[in-house]
């Protein structure tokens, strides 16, 4: 089975969420290498590229589609039979899927160990990472209250006010603008992440980098949740694009005059001077450190 079906689920946003994609990307992998019934290597390989480009071309913004599909292919071109390459692959794909649940495990308990009781926290968008961390600290009795945001104009506030209502979290929705009216009770913010420079950089959903801005001017801590695979390699520094949605996802129903413009950027970087911490399965890590954990994990250069 090739990877169309789940490439397009990831462009229509049927999977989302930087995590997620990476893993369904990773698997869709897995699959086509398990159903791929030729012998002959060359065209295996050709049809590998095709299929991670098709992937890659999914959604642009988000590295861990990249790392992910990246790590499932590790040491594949040094393969000598489709079968062995095959295997390579699916075994690859189960260990990265494997560690990625236990990266989002290993984030939850460190990110929780920052919470405490009384504390207010602020989330924005649907990050399973952050959302994590916040149930977990439920989860050890912790009495907190947490704000999130409606993130216009998918809503995928939603989905995480749901997530942590059937936790048992004090939630309130809040809309994207209501963001400085309840940032003087705020004590701690939590966000995901699609991508991590080098520089501890944060490209994440729309708003996070107004949310930060905000949140440094009132002394506000802000935590980055994100399992290593979502930083930049080195070699790959300035690569990243800033996905535009359709137009249709802002306005909806309603009718505008021909001449009004809409520009519909889904993704926003905040800039590493207002984050406190990116926790990983590595530990609390500071912004400025990333650059030689990047280093560590990804090497210099490409495979
Ligand atoms: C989701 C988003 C999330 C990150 C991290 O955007 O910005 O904060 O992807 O998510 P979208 P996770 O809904 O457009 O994909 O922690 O689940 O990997």
């Amino acid at each position: 089975m090739d990877v169309f079906p789940t490439a397009s689920a990831i462009k229509t946003m049927e999977i989302r969420g930087a995590g997620r994609i990476a893993r369904a990307a990773s698997s869709a992998l897995s699959m086509f290498a398990e159903g791929y019934e030729g012998s002959d290597l060359q065209e295996f390989m050709d049809r590998v590229e095709e299929q991670r480009r098709i992937l890659l071309d999914s959604r642009p913004t988000a590295v861990s589609l990249y790392n992910g599909v990246s790590l499932t292919l590790k040491g594949v071109k040094r393969c000598r039979s489709v079968e062995e390459a095959k295997e390579k692959i699916i075994g690859n794909s189960s260990g990265f899927i494997d560690s990625s649940f236990k990266a989002v495990s290993k984030i939850a308990e460190t990110g929780a160990s920052l919470i405490r009781d009384g504390d207010v926290i602020l989330t924005h968008c649907n990050s399973s990472t952050a959302v994590n961390v916040i149930t977990k600290a439920h989860s050890e009795g912790k009495r907190f209250k947490v704000y999130a945001t409606e993130s216009r104009p998918w809503g995928q506030g939603f989905i995480t006010v749901t997530e942590l209502a059937k936790s048992g979290v004090d939630i309130t929705l809040i809309i994207d603008s209501a963001v400085t009216s309840v940032m003087g009770q705020v004590t701690k913010i939590f966000v995901g992440a699609d991508t991590i420079t080098p520089r501890g950089d944060l490209y994440n959903k729309i708003g996070t980098a107004q949310i930060a801005t905000v949140a440094s001017t009132m002394g506000k801590p802000v935590y980055v949740c994100a399992e290593t695979y979502k930083i930049l390699p080195t070699y790959r520094d300035s690569d990243v694009r800033i996905e535009e949605r359709d137009c249709k996802e802002v306005i909806g129903e309603r009718k505008l005059p021909d001449n009004v413009k809409i520009f519909n950027p889904v993704f926003d970087r905040t800039e590493s001077k207002y984050i406190r911490s990116i926790i990983t399965e590595e530990g609390i890590i500071d912004p400025k450190d990333i650059e030689k954990l990047s280093l560590r994990i990804f090497g210099n250069k490409e495979e």
